[in-house]
């Protein structure tokens, strides 16, 4: 089980029940725990909410800004009727790291603070009776792991997060806690790949069963009707008339896959799925053989109360933002979302530029929040840091392959490219993760401001060029944006002049502003400046063809560590934190509207 990552469901014949809910929580600054029998039950403890970051509900500045072990632990019972089964427990994300006990044993631990993760506990768990479950956290930052930080000690003994990136740390059990109970002979994973044919379509899959049996897929469409057919662990389902997936008009088709032996059906399990193809020619972003130009954000998983802890209602009204200002895609900035998330976006025909955890591998991003310089490819925790990082490429490609929102993925969040130290890591990267996607998608990173076509010795690497770029904020900022405007026009026509045919999307740009400040004229910070920002921005994107999407920075303000470049977080959402419109939101809304789904596409009206 342990390296399953299919989302859990419930049916004939699996069981998944949710462990949300309250849970024991107590913080472990010593690191005793462990030698203090803490896995066999905590004493006392605080209540704390799951899914949920812990640090907002404290009132005191120790407790939030807490660095070292902590503990969860609750309760929980196992029916008998589970005993024929592997029962496990499912973490939607535990953030960074973890080790779970049952019952007082170890039973696995797991590193990443946005990957899901299954522990099988049948060796320690008691059916008919109850158990316990106790999750011990750590939540340091260190280079050689994703997101990339260090953490410091302060002369008073605290430990303190050194983020090298612009998120807060928000830890804890940031999403739901499954029991499950699945077939010991069961599916384990599953793809599917497409081919349009005219008004018709073929859905090639491939299923991995843990052991022999015999495979019957189907695929039935909305109303629930079989429209294909086929047995076998590989295969293809044949859909005349098909009804594709389309940007902002999804249409989903249930893949139902089960396994029989001795004529009785064992395992079941079914998902939702969108057929549809995608493909980079030139410099067009092809979504079934129709170009897209992007329009969306950046976001966080980002709120009051739950820090980083994933919310459905949040969720959801952001969804709703995203449509009211007409945008078709998302970058889920910087880590891995929550799963509803993706399933949610699969629903509203939404993209996604799915991103790893690969966030701060620049010393300058270090020394932008602290201090330190050295080029980041060069350090002695690189081989580390690319075991953990390929490990939650691996991860996130499986989790989220099938899903039809995924356009690309993104490996890296503003590593520093600028020397060529960053060429064999790349190198490497892009060579164990090539074949991970059967889709085939993009793949891409962002690039910082400093690594530009003439500087950045790591163009070689992604399909789609993905531009962060800060004119008019953290250079040339205010009344001298006009030099701002001048000095972007100067880069893309380096990328014009060059022989570089692929698209260019701004996956990050914009400036802090403050909800409610008013200047006539414009000040930075006032909502007036950000509008007058991004209008600059947006005359830069309609001059280049090769522009082919923007993603301002970022859709709701989102909470940072605290410093003199923040006021209370990072300020330039289009969005407040409680998700309602600054005056920016109504120009995008108004400029996104009118904009064609094929904007610049060949032979496309604009
Ligand atoms: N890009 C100069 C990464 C994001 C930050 C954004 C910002 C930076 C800018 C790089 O995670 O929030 O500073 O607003």
């Amino acid at each position: 089980m342990e390296k399953e990552l299919l989302y859990p469901v419930a049916n004939v014949n699996r069981r998944n029940e949710s462990l949300d809910g309250l849970w024991q929580f107590k913080f472990d600054p010593k690191s005793i725990g462990e030698q203090a029998d803490w896995p066999k039950g905590l004493s006392d403890t605080l209540d704390m909410p799951v899914p949920s970051s812990f640090n907002d509900y404290f009132t005191d500045k120790d407790s939030r800004e807490y660095v070292g072990d902590f503990w969860y632990a609750r309760h929980f019972f196992v029916p008998t009727e589970w005993q024929d089964k592997l029962v496990g427990l499912r973490f939607d994300a535990a953030t960074h790291r973890a080790k779970i006990y049952v019952n007082g044993q170890l039973i696995r631990s797991h590193e990443g603070g946005f990957l899901p993760f299954t522990a099988e506990i049948n060796r320690a768990v008691h059916f008919g009776a109850d158990n316990l479950v106790v999750v011990k956290l750590n939540n340091e930052l260190h280079r050689d792991r994703l997101p990339a930080g260090d953490t410091a000690t302060l002369r008073n003994g605290h430990k303190m997060a050194k983020p090298f990136f612009d998120f807060y740390n928000y830890a804890g059990l940031n999403r739901s806690v499954h029991l499950l109970a699945v077939p010991k002979t069961r599916v384990i994973d599953y793809s599917v790949t497409y081919a349009l044919d005219g008004e018709d379509a073929t859905v090639h899959y491939t299923v991995t069963a843990n052991h022999n049996a015999d495979t019957t897929v189907r695929l039935e469409d909305a109303n629930g009707v079989v429209v294909a057919k086929s047995n076998g662990s590989t295969g293809d389902l044949l859909v005349a008339n098909a009804h594709l997936w389309q940007v902002g008009q999804a249409y989903l088709y249930k893949l139902v896959i089960e396994l029989h032996q001795d004529g009785a059906t064992i395992d079941t399990y079914s998902a939702e799925i969108g057929i549809r193809t995608v493909a980079i020619v030139g410099h067009e972003i092809l979504i079934n053989g129709q170009s897209v130009y992007l329009r969306g954000f950046g976001r966080h998983e980002d709120s009051n109360f739950a820090g980083r802890g994933f919310d459905l209602k949040v969720e959801t009204r952001d969804l709703a933002l995203m449509k009211w200002i007409g945008a078709n895609s998302y970058r889920s900035s910087h880590y891995p979302y929550d799963e509803q998330a993706y399933q949610m976006a699969d629903k509203a025909g939404i993209l996604i530029i799915d991103e790893v955890p690969a966030v701060g591998f620049k010393m300058a991003a270090a020394s932008f929040l602290g201090g330190l310089d050295q080029n980041f490819f060069d350090g002695d925790w690189i081989d580390s840091l690319y075991d953990h990082h390929l490990d939650q490429v691996q991860d996130l490609i499986k989790r989220d392959k099938n899903h039809p929102s995924v356009l690309a993925w993104s490996l890296f969040n503003e590593p520093d490219t600028s020397s060529e130290k960053c060429v064999p890591y790349f190198t490497k990267l892009f060579k164990a993760t090539a074949d991970l996607d059967p889709q085939k998608r993009p793949r891409t990173f962002t690039l910082n401001e400093d690594d530009t076509y003439e500087t950045s010795h790591a163009l070689q690497f992604p399909d789609i060029y993905l531009l962060n770029r800060y004119p008019g904020w953290y250079h040339k900022w205010g009344y001298e944006i006009s030099d701002g405007e001048a000095g972007l026009r100067d880069e893309l026509d380096q990328w014009a002049a060059s022989d570089i045919d692929k698209p260019i999307v701004f996956s990050e740009y914009g400036g802090d502003t403050q909800a409610g400040l008013h200047k006539l004229p414009s000040v930075m910070w006032s909502e007036e400046y950000q509008t007058e920002l991004l209008e600059m921005f947006n005359r830069v994107f309609d001059s280049y063809d090769f522009i082919r999407g923007e993603q301002p920075w970022n859709l709701a303000d989102f909470q940072t560590v605290e410093g003199n470049m923040r006021v209370d977080g990072n300020k330039k959402g289009l969005f407040t934190r409680d998700r309602q419109p600054k005056a920016a939101a109504f120009y995008l809304k108004k400029r996104w509207h009118d904009l064609p789904l094929d904007y610049k596409a060949k032979g496309a009206k604009s």
